[in-house]
Order: C-alpha cells, then structure tokens, then sequence
C-alpha cells in the first residue's frame, strides 16, 4: 500500500471532499510502515475498503418556523464500518455540515471507537440546520422531522446515534420522543445521551470533557509533570468545553481562557464553578456568543473580539469547538506565550501544519481520536445499561470511564514509542485503531 498513490485516487474520485481526505490521509501516512508488513491486509485490500463508508443516506428535512414559513434542510447517515460491532457516532447540527465533513467524522469515529475497547462501529450524521437563533419550539419541529426519514436507518442493535456539535440532551430527547412514535419500539438503546430520569447514563454529559483530562493527566504523567497549577486554554464554550472545564478545576489546573465564534473571554484568576454554570446558560440561550460571559463576570472575564484562545498565555492548549481550529500560526503563537503541550478534544481540531510544528517544536501532542474518546466510550456504558435495564452511579460510570482512558493512553504508548523513548501519539492512536479493525475485516471475509 502506498499512501500516495491510495490518495491519489481517492482525490479524483472525491475532488473537492477536503475534510474526508485530510483525515484519510492523516491516518494512512500512519500506518503505512506497519501495514506493509501484513501482506494478508493488502491481499484482502483492507486500506482500500476501509476508506469507504459502509452506506450513505441523504434526506429531505422540510420543518416550519416559527413565522410559518416553510424551511428545508439535508439530513444525512454515513454507517462507516461495522467490523466491530454495530454503527455508533453522533449527529451534527450545523450549517456548514456536507457529507465531506460526515465522512471526516465517520472515518475517525470508526478507529476511535475501536480505541475505547467496547464493540462499537464507526458512523455520524447530522443536517445543515443552523441552531442560531432558533427558538426551543423550532428545535423541536426540526428533530422531528430529521427523525421522519432517520428512524428507518438505525435500531438499537444496527445503528445508535448520539449527540454532537449542536446536539444535546435537549434534542435526543426530541429525536427520541418521535422515534418511538414512529417505530413503536420502546427500546432506549437506540440514542445515547439521553435524559437521566428515561435511559441516558449518569456522567454522559460530562464524559468527553472528564475523559479528555484523565487522557491528559496519563499524558503528562508518562511526561514526569503533573497537572496542578498549569494554566489552560479552552476553546469553544459548548458540552465539551464545559465537561472539560469542570475537571481541569477539580485536578487544581486553572482555565485561564475559553473562545467562541465571536472572540475570546481572557480568564486572568481562572475560571470558577458559577462561570462554568453559566456555560451552560449561553449554550441553551443559541446566541453561540462567548462575549455573554464577560457581560455577566465583567470582573472576572476580558473579552476582546476575533481573537482566538491561543492568543493567551497558558502551559495547555485544549481546542475543544471544531475541526481545523488550530492552525500552524496558532501552534506558532501557543509557542511564543509558553505553551508546552497540546491535547485535541475537539475532532481533527489541529490543521496538519499545526500538529507538524507541535512535533517538530517539542510540545505533546495527543489526537482527538484518542482524547476525546471518553465520550463515545461512556455512550457504550450508556449502551450496556440500557440492554441490562439497569442504571450504574455515577461512581461506577467514573470508574469505568477512567479505567478505560487508561487504556487507550497505554494502547497509543504501546503503538507509538519511538526508539528515542519519546511517545508519537498520532501515531499510536492510529495504529492501535487501525489494527484492530483491519483484523476484524479480515476474520470476517471478503464482504
Ligand atoms: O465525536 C464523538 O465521539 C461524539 N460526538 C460522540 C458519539 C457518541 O456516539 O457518543
């Protein structure tokens, strides 16, 4: 296999898919060495189907607004790869959403979820609906109608999804409601991130962030340092910004900036417990303004416009918002203002160049396939809960998620060492990933 020639192909055949091929990319240039030491994966051409999804299904979303005016969306499922267990990822809502970045997500989500040890496959969909602005009654309107076409392509034991970007609690539970009107099956199992109170596992909301600084922590340790009083940077101000947000606090890191679309809130003393909250307020207001912050905390937050969270001053940089988020000349910036180490959380957060300067500049490095696993990983407790009609404290959920963060840190330090003793996480992340669902293909035939 050669990734030159691979990607070559799939360029002409998918010109313009920018996201999909940067991710395909990122993971062959990866594993290229160890898979041309398997001549079994190339006679069965595991690289070429794995880069394909499964199915794709694209959709018509026709919903009314609150003016009564008629408003139509795409709605889409990609079930990427099934070797391992049943289609799982989650639903974007987003107005820039194409099935470029779909297949962006399916194609990580497949190898990330093989990271968490748990029998899942790899799949997302979403639609370009735009929460902005968009009142609760119109939320509604909208899943429901996405929910019209989408209830025929999953089941609890073929295709599961979740939350993502625009996603939350309060639209699985829409997505939920007319999924049972439609299917009349009343099994949980088939959407994770539900309400605590109908299936949802205590910690959902909280796992990817929480796992994302277990995965950090690990990091840091395997680096002889230690979280305590390292500054954070923060980007985005969403679920995962806000999970993560709590547990730096609690492991006595001090977040000292989080971003939005509009700009960056500065946060000289640290975030504190009433600020992370008040996150939560600005996500369910669909402002998507981080500005708001600063207007409730004047005392407490600096806001400045189109600035990014990289132009502060921190020991951790933690994108948490969205894909290519993180540039070359932000890696570049981070640098100059003393930062050291970089864990993505958000997916396929840091532009190449980016993660290119981070490795070549001496700062760690981990990839959101591997930090922000937690995730997914606690939608598959969520998962086993549901099939045993049981519901675990939040204690054992914590448990098990940090038992599993371990793991896949000790699977990326098993797959990346280099001679040099240092870790190539991107590397050991891909590869752990990638062997472990290639060999599934390969036990389960040509199909
Ligand atoms: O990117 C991700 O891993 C998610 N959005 C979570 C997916 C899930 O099924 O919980």
């Amino acid at each position: 296999m050669k990734t030159k020639d691979i990607m070559a192909r799939l360029q002409a055949k998918y010109p313009g898919e920018s996201e999909y091929l940067q991710a395909v990319q990122e993971v062959l240039e990866s594993i290229e060495e160890v898979y041309n030491q398997h001549p079994e994966f190339e006679k069965a051409k595991i690289v070429e189907r794995m880069v394909e999804p499964d199915r794709i299904f694209s959709f018509r979303v026709t919903w009314v607004d609150d003016k009564g005016e008629v408003q139509t969306n795409t709605g889409y499922r990609i079930q990427f790869n099934s070797a391992i267990g049943p289609y799982k990822g989650g639903l974007r809502f987003h107005r820039a959403v194409t099935p470029s970045m779909l297949k962006f997500l399916g194609f990580e989500q497949t190898f990330k979820n093989a990271l968490t040890t748990l029998p899942m496959g790899g799949a997302k969909g979403g639609s370009d609906f735009d929460p902005k602005g968009k009142t609760d009654e119109e939320i509604m309107r909208f899943c429901q109608a996405f929910m019209l076409e989408l209830w025929q392509c999953i089941g609890p034991d073929q295709d599961i999804p979740a939350g993502d970007v625009g996603v939350g609690g309060r639209e699985i539970g829409y997505l939920y409601g007319m999924y049972k009107k439609l299917a009349r099956e009343y099994n949980t199992g088939v959407l994770t991130g539900k309400g605590a109170t109908w299936g949802g596992s205590i910690l959902r909301p909280e796992a990817t962030g929480f796992g994302a600084l277990y995965f950090t922590q690990n990091l840091l340790h395997h680096a002889g340092k230690d979280i305590k009083g390292c500054r954070v940077a923060i980007s985005g101000f969403g679920n995962v910004a806000w999970g993560a947000c709590t547990k730096a606090l609690e492991l006595g890191a001090k977040v000292v900036a989080i971003s939005g679309p509009d700009g960056v809130c500065e946060i000289p003393d640290g975030i504190t417990k009433e600020m992370i909250d008040y996150m939560l307020v600005m996500r369910a207001s669909n402002r998507d303004r981080v500005e708001d912050m600063a207007t409730r905390f004047p005392d407490k937050a600096r806001f400045t416009a189109a600035k990014k969270a990289w132009s502060v001053k921190c020991d951790i940089a933690l994108p948490c918002a969205f894909q290519n988020e993180l540039s070359e000349d932000d890696a570049k910036e981070l640098k100059e203002n003393g930062c050291w180490c970089c864990c993505e959380v958000s997916n396929m957060g840091c532009q190449p160049g980016a993660i290119h300067f981070f490795q070549h500049n001496g700062i760690l490095f981990a990839p959101g396939k591997a930090v922000n696993a937690g995730g997914v990983a606690t939608s598959g407790l969520e998962m086993t809960q549901n099939a045993e009609h049981i519901s675990w404290s939040g204690k054992e959920v914590d448990e098990k998620l940090h038992f599993i963060m371990n793991n896949i840190h000790e699977q990326c330090v098993k797959f990346g060492t280099q001679p040099d003793g240092s870790v190539d996480y991107v590397k050991g992340a891909n590869i752990a990933g990638f062997m472990k669902v290639a060999q599934a293909m390969l036990e389960q035939g040509t199909i």
